[in-house]
C-alpha cells in the first residue's frame, strides 16, 4: 500500500485501481492527470460525468477562487447576532457575537457600515407615521477603530460622530464566498442617537486691525459645532512669558476687539467655543506683533502713509525691542507678578457649566436638548412605587433597541396637567440629562410624544436614603456610613463643579442602590431666576426646607453651593443618626432662633468626633469659611484610608460642645422644659416613669447619670443606656460651656 505516502486530500477513495490513467466516476475527480487517483467530490459538490477534474458546488453552496478543488463547497455566513450599542457623547461603540453559522470557512471577517439618518417616525416633529426615514452615507469624518473592514473582533469604536444625529449602523459578516452569493446577504443593525458633545477647535484665526495697543481677532465656526454656540472664549498671553499667566476675554460673536496690549509685543492667541456642552478644546496658538504706531497697518483702516511710516517704524523699534530683550525678560518679572494678582484668571479646561433650562425661551428645546425621547413601546410599567408631586412613580423595564433590558423607574404626569406644570415637570429632565455622574442619579429619557408623559431613570432598589436609614437601623458600621456620606459629597461636588446649586440637598432626595452607592435625584424644584438682575434665587411658592437650609438662604435667599454644603451637612447628621428628623419636632422658627443665637445639632449617637466636627465646619455662619464639596470629599477620604481616626466618639470628647439645645437656658425650657420632654426628644418617652419613679425630674439630675443608676432603675437594653447617656453627656457639656461662657477669663 502506498496510500500512507500519498499527499493527504479529501476522503480519498483508496480502494479504487490505481494503474494507468483511468477516467474518474461520476461523483469522484482528478483535478490534474498527473494525480495519483479520483478523489470523491468534496461534500455540497458533485460530478455529473465520468472523467471530471473538478466537482461542481451544490446550489446555495461557492467555492472561494483560491479554495483548492479538495476543499468542501461553503456558502456566505448568517448575519451576526446580539448587536449592543453604547453612545458616548459622540462616539458609539458596538459589539456583537459571531453569527450562527460560519459557513463552513474559517476566514469569517466583519464590515461596519454607518448610515446617517433623518429624525426616526416616532421622534420626528412633524413627520407622519411610518413615514421612511432618509438616511446618507457617513462619510469620511468618521472614525472606526480598529477598522471599518475586514474586522476580525466582534467588536468597533466609531468616533466624530455629529451630536444629537441619528444613525443607523449595520454590522456584516463576511467570507470567502459572500461575494458570490446570489442571494440577501444578512446583516444585523442598530440605531442610536449620539448625545451632546462640546464643539470641535476653532480653526481659522485672523488678525484684522493691528495696532499699538489693539488688535482686533476673527475667527469661522468650528468645524463641528455640536449644538448652538453660546460663546467664544479668547485666552491670550505674551509669547515670552509663561503661558499661565494669560488673560481671557469672552464674546458672543465670532470676532473680539483685544485691548490694552505693548507695543511691539509677541502675543499668542487661543480661541475656544462653549455650546451647551461645555467649552470644547482650545485652537491652536495664533502668534502676532503688535505695532509701533497708533494706526492699523492691517486691514480696512491702514491707508499707505501710515503703512509706510508703520513699518519703517516697526523696523527700528524691532531691533530696539530686541537689544532690550534681556532686560525685559528681567522686567518681566515683576509685569508676570502683576498679572498674577490684577488679571490672571485659572481656567478649567474642559469644566462642564450646568444650563438653567428656565433661560431656553421655549422649555420644550432644553427638553429635546438634554433628554432622550423613548417610544414608549420600550417602557413597561410594573407597579406604583410611590407619589411624586407630580403624580404616580413607578418601577418598571425599559428595553431599548439593540440594548439590554434594565430596570428603571418611571415618574409619571397625572392627567389633568397645566403647561406649567408640564414644563416644571420635564424641567427635571432637561437638568437631569445634563450631569453624567455615578453619584447623580441618571436620566434614561423621557416620554413626551404619547400620554402620560414620563421620566425614566436608572433604578435605584433601596429608595430613599432616610427611610432607607430608619429601616436599617444601627446595622452599618462607620465606615459604611462615611462610604455614603463620601459618596453624597462626590456627587455634589461634581454639581458645584458645574455651578449647579441644588437648594433641596436632603436624605430624603437621595436615592441608594443594592450596592449601596448613593445618588443625588430630586431636580424638581424650578430654578426661576427673579427679575433682579443680582441673580438672587426664589423657590417655588417661597417653600423653603428650613432645617436643611442655611441661613443666608433662609432671610435673604442667598443659595449658593455653600448653602448647599450646609444642607450637606444636615444630610451627614441624617446618616449618622440612621435618619433622626434634624432638630426632633423643634418647630421651624425655633430651629432659626436656635441657629441664629449659634446653636448647632449634637453629634448623633456613635458619632466619631472628626465627623461631628466636620458637621459642624458645614454650619459655619459665615458662608465662605464652609469647607467646599472638594475639601469634603478629600477629608472623608482620608478619615476612609485611616479608620483609627473615627474611633474617638462623643462621650470621650473634651472638644466645645456647641449643641444645640441648652439645659439651663430659656430655649431649652420652652422647647424640652422638662426630662420627660427631653426623653421624648430622644425617643426614650418609655423610660418617663422610671426616672419620675426614681426622682430623677431636672435636666441637672440627669447629667450625671451613669450606667448603673440607669440599669437601678430598670433601663436593661445597652443601646438604650447608650443613647440617653451620650444624650445626658451632651447636654452636660453644654451646661459646662454655658458656666465657662459666664466666668471672665
Ligand atoms: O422612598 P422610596 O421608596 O423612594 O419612595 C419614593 C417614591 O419613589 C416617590 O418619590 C421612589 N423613587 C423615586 N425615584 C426612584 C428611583 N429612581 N428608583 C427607585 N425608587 C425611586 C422613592
Amino acid at each position: 500500500m502506498r496510500a500512507h505516502a500519498m499527499p493527504q486530500r479529501w476522503n480519498r477513495d483508496t480502494s479504487w485501481p490505481r494503474t494507468g490513467p483511468v477516467s474518474c466516476k461520476i461523483g469522484y475527480y482528478r483535478a490534474l492527470s498527473t494525480d495519483d487517483g479520483c478523489s470523491k467530490c468534496p461534500p455540497h459538490s458533485y460530478s455529473v460525468s465520468e472523467g471530471s477534474t473538478s466537482c461542481a458546488c451544490d446550489k446555495g453552496f461557492f467555492r472561494a477562487e483560491t479554495d483548492p478543488a479538495s476543499m468542501p463547497c461553503t456558502q456566505p455566513p448568517s448575519a451576526p447576532q446580539n448587536l449592543i450599542s453604547n453612545v458616548n457623547e459622540t462616539s458609539v461603540n458596538l459589539e456583537w457575537t459571531a453569527p450562527v453559522s460560519s459557513g463552513g470557512r474559517s476566514d469569517l471577517t466583519y464590515n461596519v457600515v454607518c448610515k446617517r439618518c433623518g429624525p426616526g417616525p416616532s421622534s420626528a416633529a412633524g413627520l407622519a407615521p411610518g413615514a421612511p426615514r432618509t438616511c446618507q452615507p457617513c462619510g469620511n469624518a468618521v472614525h472606526y477603530s480598529p477598522q471599518q473592514l475586514s474586522l476580525r473582533s466582534t467588536r468597533v469604536s466609531i468616533t466624530d460622530l455629529q451630536a444629537h444625529t441619528n444613525y443607523t449602523f449595520e454590522i456584516w459578516a463576511v467570507n470567502g464566498v459572500s461575494t458570490q452569493s446570489p442571494g440577501p446577504q444578512q446583516a444585523v443593525s442598530v440605531t442610536v442617537t449620539t448625545n451632546q458633545a462640546a464643539p470641535s477647535p476653532v480653526t481659522s484665526i485672523q488678525a484684522k486691525d493691528i495696532t499699538r495697543h489693539a488688535v482686533s481677532l476673527a475667527w469661522q465656526q468650528p468645524e463641528r459645532p455640536n449644538g448652538v454656540i453660546l460663546e467664544y472664549e479668547v485666552k491670550y498671553y505674551e509669547k515670552d512669558q509663561n503661558e499661565r499667566s494669560y488673560r481671557i476675554m469672552k464674546t458672543a460673536s465670532r470676532s473680539a476687539d483685544i485691548k490694552g496690549l505693548n507695543p511691539l509685543t509677541i502675543y499668542v492667541f487661543h480661541v475656544r467655543a462653549r455650546t451647551a456642552a461645555g467649552y470644547g478644546d482650545f485652537s491652536a496658538p495664533f502668534e502676532f506683533m503688535t505695532n509701533s504706531v497708533p494706526s492699523p497697518i492691517i486691514g480696512d483702516g491702514a491707508n499707505s502713509t501710515v503703512l509706510l511710516v508703520s513699518v519703517i517704524g516697526s523696523v527700528i523699534l524691532l531691533l530696539i525691542f530686541i537689544a532690550v530683550f534681556v532686560i525685559s525678560r528681567r522686567r518681566s518679572k515683576y509685569s508676570k507678578a502683576k498679572q498674577d494678582s490684577d488679571e490672571e484668571k485659572h481656567l478649567h479646561p474642559g469644566v462642564r457649566i450646568y444650563v438653567d433650562p428656565f433661560t431656553y425661551e421655549d422649555p420644550n428645546q432644553a427638553v429635546r436638548e438634554f433628554a432622550k425621547e423613548i417610544d414608549a413601546s420600550c417602557i413597561k410599567i410594573e407597579k406604583v412605587i410611590g407619589i411624586g408631586e407630580f403624580g404616580e412613580v413607578c418601577s418598571g423595564r425599559l428595553k431599548m433597541p439593540g440594548k439590554r433590558e434594565i430596570c428603571v423607574a418611571i415618574k409619571t404626569l397625572k392627567a389633568g396637567y397645566t403647561d406649567k406644570q408640564r414644563r416644571d415637570f420635564l424641567s427635571e429632565a432637561s437638568i437631569m440629562g445634563q450631569f453624567d455622574h455615578p453619584n447623580i442619579i441618571r436620566l434614561e429619557g423621557v416620554v413626551t410624544k404619547c400620554k402620560p408623559v414620563m421620566i425614566i431613570t436608572e433604578y435605584m432598589e433601596n429608595g430613599s436614603l432616610d427611610a432607607f436609614l430608619r429601616k436599617n437601623d444601627g446595622r452599618f458600621t462607620v465606615i459604611q456610613l462615611v462610604g455614603i456620606l463620601r459618596g453624597i459629597a462626590s456627587g455634589m461636588k461634581y454639581l458645584s463643579d458645574m455651578s449647579y446649586v441644588h437648594r433641596d440637598l436632603a436624605a430624603r432626595n437621595i436615592l441608594v442602590n443594592s450596592n449601596l452607592v448613593c445618588k443625588v435625584s430630586d431636580f424638581g424644584m424650578s430654578r426661576v431666576l427673579e427679575e433682579d438682575p443680582e441673580a438672587a434665587y426664589t423657590t417655588r411658592g417661597g417653600k423653603i426646607p428650613i432645617r436643611w437650609t442655611a441661613p443666608e438662604a433662609i432671610t435673604y435667599r442667598k443659595f449658593t453651593s455653600a448653602s448647599d454644603v450646609w444642607s450637606y451637612g444636615i444630610v451627614m447628621w441624617e446618616v449618622m443618626s440612621y435618619g433622626e428628623r434634624p432638630y426632633w419636632d423643634m418647630s421651624n422658627q425655633d430651629v432659626i432662633k436656635a441657629i441664629e443665637e449659634g446653636y448647632r445639632l449634637p453629634p448623633p449617637m456613635d458619632c466619631p468626633v472628626s465627623l461631628h466636627q466636620l458637621m459642624l465646619d458645614c454650619w459655619q455662619k459665615e458662608r465662605a469659611e464652609r469647607p467646599k464639596f472638594s475639601q469634603i470629599v478629600n477629608m472623608l477620604d482620608k478619615l476612609i484610608r485611616n479608620p483609627s481616626s473615627l474611633k474617638r466618639t462623643g462621650g470621650e470628647t473634651n472638644r466645645p460642645n456647641t449643641a444645640l439645645l441648652e439645659p439651663s437656658s430659656p430655649e431649652f425650657s420652652a422647647t424640652l422644659g422638662s426630662v420627660a420632654d427631653w426623653l421624648a426628644a430622644i425617643n426614650m418617652e418609655r423610660y418617663r416613669d422610671n426616672f419620675t419613679a426614681a426622682g430623677y425630674t431636672t435636666p441637672e439630675a440627669v447629667v450625671h447619670l451613669t450606667q448603673e443608676d440607669m440599669a437601678r432603675i430598670g433601663i436593661s437594653s445597652a443601646a438604650h443606656q447608650d443613647k440617653i447617656l451620650t444624650s445626658a453627656q451632651g447636654m452636660l457639656s453644654q451646661m459646662q460651656q454655658i458656666q465657662d461662657r459666664m466666668v471672665p477669663v
